[in-house]
């Protein structure tokens, strides 16, 4: 079941669930959900969903609405080198940082980190950002765990964790300014409510960016080789921290770009997990 945040053309932002092969929304306002939290906090959100689904609900066609991103006052952190691929990347990135990434990947305890708070983050369709004092921008195309105040994982969402790679390897503690400014974190273009973890790390990422019309780069990750499992990472998350409204957790990165490629002002970025959908930004320079 997969559960959006949409705009009408008024201007409403409303609840929706995505029906007939993602070509509309059943608007959930008729039935006084108004709100993500509610459902996400349900003992059984899938049920209630379910239940929703069988009520008369209007039905909008998706072209006819705009998609929000899916999440309302959580805060959104991720997890980092959780995946060989990028821990690899990490060490040849910076000498100075290597034995760093090299420790965390192996350590008991993850690396965690604050991105976003919910208003800064991009929806489907809006745009990411790139810094202009930075000279290697990436995406970091990541599966996120939609979790409710309980740490219970509701479900899952499609993150790019935008990042400035120079200003992360020129030394580890730049880290939050090459994670963390203007339009930064998207998140969408729904969430999929009440799949398995193993269900989960059977689906595919896959990244595509486009440039005047040509797709200059093509990545392909599995969701199964993120080293751990996702309660270890909601666990730690959780530990010594109250999320009264939830949180999102982008899982890690497993598609790195080539060190010769850097993103550039109007390239389109397409991310599809396939158990989920798409989530397309263009890019622009902050
Ligand atoms: O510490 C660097 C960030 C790692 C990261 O964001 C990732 O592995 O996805
Ligand atoms: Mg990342």
């Amino acid at each position: 079941m997969k559960l959006c945040r949409f705009k009408t053309k008024q201007d409403e932002v409303r609840i929706g669930i995505v029906a007939e092969n993602d070509s509309a929304v059943l608007d959930l306002t008729p039935a006084g959900v108004s709100q993500l939290h509610p459902l996400l906090e349900d003992d059984n959100p899938v049920a209630r969903l379910n239940r929703l689904a069988h009520e008369k609900l209007p039905r909008i066609a998706l072209s006819e609405i705009r998609l929000c991103a899916p999440l309302e006052r959580q805060e959104v952190w991720a997890a980092g080198v959780t995946y060989l691929r990028s821990k690899t990347a990490r060490m040849e990135e910076s000498d100075f940082s290597a034995s760093a990434y090299d420790k965390v990947y192996a350590a008991e305890r993850p690396e965690l980190f604050f991105k976003s708070l919910a208003e800064k983050v991009a929806a489907t369709g809006e745009s990411v950002g790139i810094r202009r004092d930075a000279k290697w921008n990436v995406p970091e195309p990541e599966l996120a765990l939609v979790m409710n105040s309980k740490e219970k994982i509701v479900g899952y969402t499609i993150g790019n964790d935008m990042s400035s790679r120079d200003i992360e390897g020129e030394n580890l503690l730049y880290l939050p300014q090459a994670k963390i400014y203007r339009h930064s974190c998207a998140l969408g273009p729904w969430i999929l409510v009440g799949a398995t973890e193993a269900t989960a790390r059977e689906w595919k990422i896959k990244i595509e960016i486009h440039r005047n019309g040509k797709n200059v780069l093509a990545g392909e990750a599995s969701v199964g080789q993120i080293k751990r499992r996702f309660d270890e990472l909601a666990g730690y998350l959780f530990r010594s921290q109250v999320f009264p409204h939830g949180a999102v957790l982008l899982t890690g990165t497993g598609i790195v770009p080539p060190d010769t490629f850097t993103l550039q002002e109007r390239d389109g970025i397409a991310i599809e997990i396939s158990g989920i959908g798409s989530l397309r930004n263009r890019v622009e320079l902050v």
